[in-house]
């Protein structure tokens, strides 16, 4: 069975969601972030820089939460969730979803973490200064391509939503995304409203 290295409240939740959209039946191995167990020899050779998520398919191991989407889509999926890569609507998914990756979820990541979480000796205040500045930038730029629509590629859900709603999430959390942005606001509560997501929020 496919298994999903998972730490709670993580990127690699984006994955979980994914495979609870599909119906495709996983394990998970739980890591506790910012602990020794990301960074044993053992957890090394599945992650190459004992973070989450990786997966382990039958003995085959990814890591990069975009190249984990593509590989779960195109292999258990009808299609449904990531359009065909040679169609204008795959290119724009793959936009979104690398988007929803770096800049967006990175920046914000920064600023929650170094901003909040990691231990005293890993923290870099210049990352929290350099985030919140460009932060307003990054949500306007989503803001802008979901425009009145219910999800960022028109009416269909995919999976460049949830790569989105994860960076939206922490950009919420941290006062990006707020009344000023009415639309996120709702794309956010639409998105985690979904039974998968609140399945996957649950693991
Ligand atoms: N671009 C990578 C980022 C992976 C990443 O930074 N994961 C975080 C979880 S939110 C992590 O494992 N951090 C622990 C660490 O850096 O030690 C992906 O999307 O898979």
């Amino acid at each position: 069975m496919l298994k999903i290295y998972h730490s709670k409240q993580s990127r690699s939740m984006r994955v979980v969601w994914l495979c609870e959209e599909l119906g495709l039946p996983y394990e998970v191995e739980h890591l506790a972030m910012f602990t020794p167990e990301m960074k044993t020899p053992d957890y090394l050779a599945i992650h190459p820089l004992g973070k989450v998520p990786a997966i382990d398919d039958g003995g085959f191991v990814l890591w990069e939460t975009g190249a984990i989407f593509e590989y779960l889509v195109a292999r258990y999926s009808d299609g449904a969730l990531i359009p065909p890569r040679d169609t204008r609507e795959g290119a724009r998914a793959a936009q979104w979803i690398g988007y929803g990756e770096n800049p967006l979820t990175i920046i914000m990541g920064e600023i929650a973490a170094h901003g909040g979480p990691i231990p005293e000796n890993m923290k870099i205040p210049a990352l929290v200064e350099r985030g919140e500045t460009i932060a307003p930038a990054l949500v306007g730029v989503v803001e802008r391509g979901l425009g009145d629509r219910a999800f960022i590629l028109g009416e269909n859900f995919s999976a460049a939503d949830i790569m989105l709603a994860f960076g939206l999430n922490i950009a919420r959390h941290l006062g990006f995304v707020n009344e000023g942005t009415p639309g996120l606001l709702d794309y956010c509560d639409r998105l985690m409203a979904r039974p998968a997501s609140q399945r996957a929020a649950a693991v």
